[in-house]
């Protein structure tokens, strides 16, 4: 047995070997069974000692000797690694192997407590490949088989350390050595990404690819659990396309394939993150990132609206067209079922002309072709919707799910005329108009002819929910020089005035 004690009168340390006849019998057998910071005092008698001879110039004849020794540190060339674990995590789905990349933290010592060095006062860990043969012997074995988040003592002999010469003036010569490590995090140079598929919705009818521009929620840890960014905290979604090159190659490929809704881990190992230089104060280099990503929406700027026609009504044969005037109730919510927007918050159905711009483009064109009773789900991509910007209540760049279901649904007309004729116009409008034969058409009698088309199915008006008024117009818009009275020189057919590029109806 090799060990190293301290010798006050030399003021230095000294090594030796027990029991194999290198020291004099006396201190062969004293230090037996002697710990680590162990105190003893010897009293060695001459025949256990130098004898009758003694050492020339130090040591008398027949001297008896007094050791006051303590041990300092004790090993066998048989002696391996001693390792003990002193905490592990939980879950541990892969652990440190030849080659790898290590970043961990260590406290090192001697054996009798000393310490020497200690990453901690460097306050960064210690960065290294494993098993190439960068670090002493006793390290390249011990880091073998940690975990992520892993403390380990390692008790190293000097020959898988620093051997006989030691190194510098911190650790002396045939030192063992105890190095107290966490493993914060590790990679492999070869590593891609890995995917832990956290939550994945039942129904994914589609999922994401290159050039798709994805909403997300993410919170990104290291390793060992520090939380260095996160959406959450910003109460923003993430947005981006995926797979141009506009985020980290490690989320352009981990964001593959997702479904709108799944949850998902992206482990990314530095070379497809930030590399060995990290970013900023937040991301140590080297360092292996965690997204835990939550997909809230995505879509490709090439979609058009989703139809999903959910109940038909027999006989279904009248449906909306452009310029139709519909009434009808929906429900908006985003796709993570954030409610937005209700009819039925209101007493009355929703209605619009369909074409006039009235509401957002997907939504117009989701309605087109309904048939009343007719109930629909329509998923809006951004771009026919609310854009990049949003609207109120509306994030910008989301995709929007509306439930509509048509109540009713009036035949429209042609875009600017308040009013058409089914058939030809009469020959003598103007005659006719003029119920009472005065030579004037005050508003009274232009609303009492109008209705009377209406009603003998003659004509229609441009559907609103306010006929009185659309009436109201078009007689505004004949009484030319607003006396309130039609002359026969103000009226025209809506057809006469195109041809003199004017505007407005009959
Ligand atoms: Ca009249
Ligand atoms: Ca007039």
């Amino acid at each position: 047995m090799a060990l190293s004690f301290y010798s006050y009168d030399r003021g230095a340390t000294v090594a030796g070997v027990v029991g194999v006849g290198r020291l004099i019998t006396g201190m062969d057998r004293g230090l037996q069974g002697m710990c680590v910071n162990e105190r003893r005092h010897l009293i060695v008698p001459p025949h256990l000692g130098y004898g009758s001879i003694g050492v020339a110039g130090l040591i008398p004849p027949d001297a008896t000797l007094y050791f006051d020794v303590v041990m300092l540190d004790i090993w066998n060339k048989d002696d391996k690694l001693q390792i003990t674990t002193l905490a592990k995590p939980e879950h541990c789905n892969r652990t440190v192997e030849n080659s790898d990349f290590v970043r961990y933290h260590y406290n090192g010592t001697l054996l009798d407590g000393t310490p020497f060095d200690s990453s901690y006062s460097k306050d960064s860990t210690y960065d290294t490949y494993v098993g190439t043969g960068w670090l002493i012997k006793g390290m390249d074995q011990g880091l073998l088989g940690m975990c992520a988040g892993e403390k380990r003592s390692i008790i190293i002999p000097p020959f898988l350390a620093y051997g006989e010469k030691g190194y510098g003036t911190v650790i002396p010569p045939q030192a063992s050595l105890v190095f107290s490590v966490l493993l914060v995090d590790f990679h492999n140079p070869k590593d891609g990404i890995s995917l832990e598929h956290l939550e994945v919705p039942a129904s994914c009818r589609r999922r994401a690819v290159t050039g798709d521009f994805v909403r997300y929620h993410y919170n990104g840890t290291l390793m060992d659990g520090t939380l260095f960014d996160s959406s959450y905290s910003r109460n923003q979604t993430y947005n981006t396309y995926i797979g141009k090159g506009y985020i980290i190659p490690g989320m352009d490929q981990g964001l593959q394939g997702v479904c709108i809704g799944e949850r998902r881990r992206v482990v990314v190992p530095p070379h497809l993150a930030y590399g060995e230089n990290g970013v900023g104060n937040k991301i140590p280099g080297s360092a292996v990132l965690i997204f835990d990503v939550h997909v809230i929406d995505f879509h490709n700027p090439a979609d058009p609206v989703e139809v999903e026609t959910v109940h038909r009504p027999e006989g279904c044969n009248v449906t909306a067209r452009d310029r139709d005037f519909i009434r009808y109730h929906y429900n908006c919510s985003l796709l993570d079922g954030t409610r937005l927007f209700s009819s039925h918050d209101y007493e009355k159905p929703q209605e619009v002309t369909l074409g006039a711009n009235k509401v957002i483009e997907g939504l117009n064109s989701g309605l087109l072709g309904m048939c009343v009773g007719e109930r629909r789900v329509l998923i809006v991509p951004p771009h026919l919707g609310h854009g990049e910007n949003g609207a109120r209540g509306v994030p910008g760049s989301a995709v929007l799910r509306f439930e509509v279901e048509l109540i009713s649904l009036e035949e429209g007309v042609p875009e600017g005329y308040l009013f058409i004729w089914h058939g030809d116009p009469p020959e003598n409008l103007f005659e006719q108009m003029d119920l009472n034969k005065d030579g004037q058409i005050p508003a009274d009698e232009f609303s009492t002819f109008i209705k009377t088309q209406v009603a003998e199915g003659k004509g229609r008006l441009m559907p609103s929910s306010d006929p009185e008024k659309v009436i109201a117009d078009m007689f505004g818009n004949q009484d030319r020089n607003q006396d309130g009275r039609i002359t026969a020189e103000e009226l025209k057919l809506k057809s006469d005035e195109d041809r003199e590029k004017v505007h407005e109806e009959l």
